[in-house]
């Protein structure tokens, strides 16, 4: 019986989420185009709670140090490899692949910065150890066709036409009915130098708000702000427990406005097409977050007061938060979001790329 194609994609998590949950939604986007995937991943405990559902044509395999060649003792390396963020993959594993020349990528991180379209692509011969002789190709996630895109899934739009946010904000996790008017945002972030003053701005605003704060770090930046407290002025306060990556989309769908950080986050925010703020990883040693930053603003063509509240949010500019103009806002990420929708998604490029490259 034909087999689909295999695909191994190696994940080391360094830090936080993004590690385990940009690798999650890659294997799965591969699936869903007909592709076998082994998930090699060093710590697989947040898919526990990232995708509890598992997906059909993922198989999550342990990444043990020492890598243990037993592992491939049913199949053994498939036809292209995927090194996630740059992490070496085991030498045992390039060397158990024979004779085959397999298609081999390194998937960096997503950036808006316009070198991202220079470096895209460009391939890379490997000088030492088993992979001797092989060739890896760099392939950068982006934000134009120039670029190795972004992560989208087939059935996104299905999905979010069938979402009902009254019956989520009615039922969904504990969260309270809303108040008459009321504001809800989502929070995810890292600790954002303009937090408390946000939160202070939120507690004196005319509108009820209610903020959706995501578990770990961003509960714990919320829970070291002065005058943190469930109910203070117009701001409510609610918890999150972590959520599945699923649940984490339809939070975003439901709220009028999200603060996201990093990089599936950010890329999820615009599927979500509400408007959002964005905390880059923090890079203190030399600010690189800034450009990116800059970078996205500057793709996003983002209007002056979305610029400035994003840079004072993460520290790159001094001084207060503009008011929210959040109907500008959702125009402008609407309209971002349309440009991204009319360009294929990164798993179909990566598909195309490799059948290119299989053939050349
Ligand atoms: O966790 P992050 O901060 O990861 C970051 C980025 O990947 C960045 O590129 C990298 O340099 C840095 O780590 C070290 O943010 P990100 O990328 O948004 O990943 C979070 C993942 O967690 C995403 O897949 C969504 C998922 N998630 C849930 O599934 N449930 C939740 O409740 C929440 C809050 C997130």
């Amino acid at each position: 019986m034909h087999q689909a194609p295999l695909w191994d994609v190696f994940c080391c998590v360094i830090d936080n989420w993004g590690d385990a949950g940009v690798s999650w939604r890659l294997a799965c986007a591969l699936a869903a185009h007909g592709q076998r995937v082994r998930l090699w991943i060093d710590d697989a405990a947040p898919l526990a709670w990232m995708a509890p559902q598992g997906a059909a044509g993922v198989q999550v395999r342990r990444w043990a140090q020492p890598f243990d060649v037993q592992a491939l003792a049913h199949e053994p390396p498939g036809g292209v490899w995927v090194q996630m963020f740059g992490c070496e993959l085991p030498e045992e594993f390039i060397a158990a692949r024979g004779a085959r020349e397999p298609v081999w990528f390194n998937l960096e991180y997503l950036s808006a910065e316009p070198w991202v379209e220079r470096q895209h692509a460009l391939p890379s011969p490997v000088m030492h150890g088993a992979g001797q002789g092989l060739v890896r190709c760099f392939f950068f996630p982006g934000f134009t066709p120039a670029t190795g895109g972004l992560l989208r899934e087939k059935n996104l739009l299905a999905r979010q036409a069938a979402f009902d946010r009254a019956a989520w904000l009615a039922a969904a996790h504990g969260v309270a009915p809303p108040r008459e008017g009321e504001l809800f945002a989502s929070l995810f972030c890292y600790e954002p130098p303009a937090l408390a003053a946000q939160l202070a701005a939120w507690q004196r605003s005319a509108q009820p708000v209610r903020l959706l704060v995501a578990a770990g770090r961003a509960a714990a930046a919320v829970h070291a702000c002065p005058g943190c407290a469930v109910q203070h002025g117009a701001l409510r306060l609610h918890f999150l427990p972590q959520l599945a990556q699923d649940e984490y989309d339809e939070l975003l769908w439901a709220c009028d406005v999200n603060f996201v950080r990093g990089e599936d986050s950010l890329t999820r925010a615009l599927w979500a097409g509400q408007p959002f703020i964005w905390q880059p990883y923090p890079q203190p040693e030399d600010n690189a977050h800034h450009a990116k930053l800059d970078a996205l603003l500057e793709w996003l063509q983002a209007p002056l007061a979305l610029r400035r509240f994003m840079r004072v949010w993460c520290g790159a500019e001094e001084g207060t938060l503009p008011a929210m103009t959040l109907e500008e806002w959702g125009a402008c990420v609407r309209a971002a979001r349309e440009r991204l929708l009319a360009q294929s998604s990164l798993a179909e490029r990566l598909l195309a790329h490799a059948v290119q490259l299989h053939a050349g």
